[in-house]
Formats: structure tokens, sequence, C-alpha cells
């Protein structure tokens, strides 16, 4: 799995408003904020068959109604197109409501 170059990240991160990117490591991250714990659960329930699916796996934890998600390709280093697919699902559960 190819890294991603500057350009790409810049890219692909004009299209996830709510993502941060760590240059340094490589990383994006993001905090999700639901209604109550319930619908922070059902999201990562989702996110997690996700995961599992596409073999690629975020690191993230859990407070209550609030959910840290971070993207990173351990395998390459980096950010790769893996993450940026990621994120994008991510957002789309998260809008549909956890
Ligand atoms: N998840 N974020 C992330 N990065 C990886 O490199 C990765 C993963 N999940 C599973 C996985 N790699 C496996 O393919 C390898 O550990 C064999």
């Amino acid at each position: 799995m190819k890294k991603l170059s500057f350009q790409e990240i810049e890219q692909a991160l004009a299209q996830l408003p709510a993502w941060e990117l760590d240059s340094a490591r490589g990383a994006i991250s993001r905090r999700y904020t639901f209604a109550d714990f319930s619908q922070a659960f059902a999201f990562m329930t989702r996110i997690a068959l996700y995961a599992e699916k596409h073999d690629h796996h975020p690191e993230w934890s859990n407070v209550y109604n609030k959910v840290d998600v971070t993207l990173t390709t351990h395998d390459a280093g980096g950010l790769t197109q893996r993450d940026v697919d990621f994120a994008r699902h991510a957002d789309g559960v998260a809008q549909a409501g956890g």
C-alpha cells in the first residue's frame, strides 16, 4: 500500500474538513460527538464491522457520547488511501445517526 503524497493528502482533507492532520506521524484524527452513549456505541459497532471487512483498524477511544478516532496505515508508516476511505465512510455513518 503506497503512502499518499502531501498533495494527495491536501486534496483528500479538503473533502474531510472535520479531520486534523498529524503530519509528523502521518495520521488523521477527529472527535465525534453523539446524543448519548448508546448512539456513540452504535457508531463504534458499525465502524468495527467496516474495519474487520476492510482489514483496516482505527486507533480510537470512547468517553460517554464522544468517540475520538485516529487513522494511519501502520504497514505503510503513514497515510494511505485506506485511511481516507475509512474517514469518508465513518463520516457517512455518523451523519446517518451512529
Ligand atoms: N490497520 N490501521 C491499520 N493499519 C494497518 O497497517 C493494518 C490494520 N489492520 C490490519 C492490518 N494492517 C493487517 O493487514 C496487517 O497487520 C497484516
